[in-house]
């Protein structure tokens, strides 16, 4: 059950954000960046979370993707270490607000030459599979086992082929329920889960969002949008088209503990 969450307004240099333009071209505007994040935040409030709302920071354009630079659970959290420059210096501008939540002796930090970002970290029960690739390398992964073994937590590596982060293309619904891309269907790693492969043509709104019981689904993607409904779960359209834009999705807004 999530009672809490951490975001961050999008900063007018979001325009500067890294961006592989795999979901959607353009350039992102600010203004409506800051209304759908805002309609975002009331969303999750609407779903009982008390959330904190950090400003802007205009040194850091990707620095609204606040799921990347910590991964959190009630017991600890892990500030992650992003291989991209322009992205590494959030974790210490998430600090602070993490140390408002977690004692120093509950945080943890993964060093170089160990890279993560929190995009890679999906979590199902107690274990963690984290994606490697470009963001997370096989050292960071090894230093995140080490961490959360001490928590009675297991995790495991999936290998991410197809893009960014492995929540892009594999996301959790709980229920034992994935939805998957059809690269991630075939992962032997989900094979004992029931995986919804998304269409090829929908691949953006694998990253959904379970919030509660609750499904956050991004605006404009009626065929997976449908087959959550059929799965039985209360669903929320959000419109994430600004971020998109950038590689970014309903996950990547939020820390939720
Ligand atoms: C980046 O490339 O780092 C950002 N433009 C997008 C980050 C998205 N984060 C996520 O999926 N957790």
């Amino acid at each position: 059950m999530f009672t809490k969450a951490i975001t961050r307004k999008p900063c007018r240099a979001l325009i500067d954000g890294i961006s592989t333009a795999m979901f959607g071209e353009g350039t992102p505007i600010y203004e409506d960046a800051i209304a759908q994040h805002a309609k975002y935040v009331e969303t999750l409030e609407s779903l009982g979370l008390e959330v904190t709302v950090l400003e802007g920071d205009e040194r850091y354009p990707d620095s609204c993707f606040v799921e990347d630079p910590a991964v959190v659970v009630p017991e600890f959290a892990v500030i992650t270490n992003s291989p991209r420059e322009s992205r590494n210096g959030e974790k210490y501008e998430i600090l602070p607000t993490i140390k408002e939540f977690w004692p120093e002796d509950r945080i943890f930090y993964i060093e170089a030459p160990g890279t993560m970002e929190g995009g890679d970290v999906m979590l199902v029960g107690k274990h963690f599979y984290v994606g490697q690739y470009e963001r997370t390398n096989a050292e960071g992964a090894r230093q995140f086992n080490e961490i959360v073994t001490q928590f009675g937590y297991t995790s495991s590596t999936v290998p991410v082929t197809e893009g960014l982060h492995l929540k892009d293309f594999v996301i959790n619904l709980e229920n034992n329920n994935l939805l998957v891309s059809p690269v991630m269907d075939a992962q032997p790693a989900f094979k004992d889960f029931n995986r919804y492969v998304i269409d090829p043509d929908e691949l953006y709104a694998i990253n959904s969002m379970y919030i509660n019981g609750t499904v956050l689904v991004p605006q404009g993607y009626p065929k997976t949008l449908k087959l959550i409904q059929d799965l039985g779960y209360p669903t929320l359209p959000v419109d994430t088209n600004e971020f998109r834009k950038i590689d970014g999705s309903l996950t990547c807004l939020s820390l939720r503990f």
